[in-house]
């Protein structure tokens, strides 16, 4: 049987007074990591997340932290920022000075090392790092915010990055981020997806009281 595909509730989509009820909920439901969105206002048209929101969510949880950098040299924030054993971590390649070390700086402090790949961001940023690798952030949307629509191109995307990620001797997660509606998240678990994160368009869009009752129906909607 295959593993139930792994849900990674994205924090930016909530309002930040509803953290602690948010996180209590993640933790009463089977999510692998609470996804993370930093964002520098360089790299994205928009500013979010950082060390103190990081520093909120360790102080109510054990449960490991995926930090999505979404940011220009991201190899000095992987420094500064608190990643610990157990987390995830990924960026945006292209806009790396050397993304190779990153990988291996993240890998160094227990954490599983992810590239983040932006729609036309090319395929091969993956070809070239798979023996360090844990795992690919594949955008369905443009990064930067929530509450986008999936771009045309990315399930073939998916499927490519899943041929590639199938010749690695480790396993590698291929996670989706942006509009994992339902119908959509089917799709992309079919074209290789091992991994969701979810927002607004899907267990982000009522509140933390319905995020244990959303993510079992979500669950049932995909796994069938
Ligand atoms: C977007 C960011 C994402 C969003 C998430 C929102 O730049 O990286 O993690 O928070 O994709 O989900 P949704 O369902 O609103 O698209
Ligand atoms: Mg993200």
């Amino acid at each position: 049987m295959s593993e139930p595909v792994k849900i990674l509730p994205s924090l930016m989509c909530e309002r930040p007074w509803e953290m602690p009820e948010y996180v209590a909920a993640f933790e009463e439901s089977h999510v692998a990591a609470i996804h993370f969105d930093v964002m520098d206002g360089h790299y994205v048209p928009n500013l979010m997340l950082g060390t103190d929101d990081l520093a909120a969510v360790r102080s109510l949880t054990s449960l490991p932290v995926d930090v999505h950098l979404m940011a220009t040299n991201p190899d000095d924030l992987v420094r500064i920022l608190d990643i610990r054993a157990g987390d995830w971590c990924s960026f945006h390649p292209e806009v790396a000075l050397q993304p190779y070390r990153i990988l291996q700086d993240i890998r160094e402090k227990g954490a599983r090392a992810g590239v983040a790949l932006s729609p036309a961001v090319p395929v091969s940023y993956v070809e070239e790092c798979l023996e360090v690798l844990d795992f690919v952030l594949v955008m369905a949307v443009n990064p930067g915010f929530a509450g986008q629509k999936m771009v045309p191109g990315h399930l073939g995307k998916l499927a490519r990055i899943a041929s590639v990620v199938s010749g690695a001797d480790h396993p590698v997660d291929i996670v989706v981020d942006g509009n994992t509606t339902p119908e959509h998240a089917r799709a992309m678990v079919a074209a290789g997806a091992t991994g969701l994160v979810v927002g607004t368009s899907t267990l982000l869009k009522e509140g933390p009281d319905r995020f244990v009752a959303l993510e079992q129906e979500y669950r049932k909607a995909i796994e069938g």
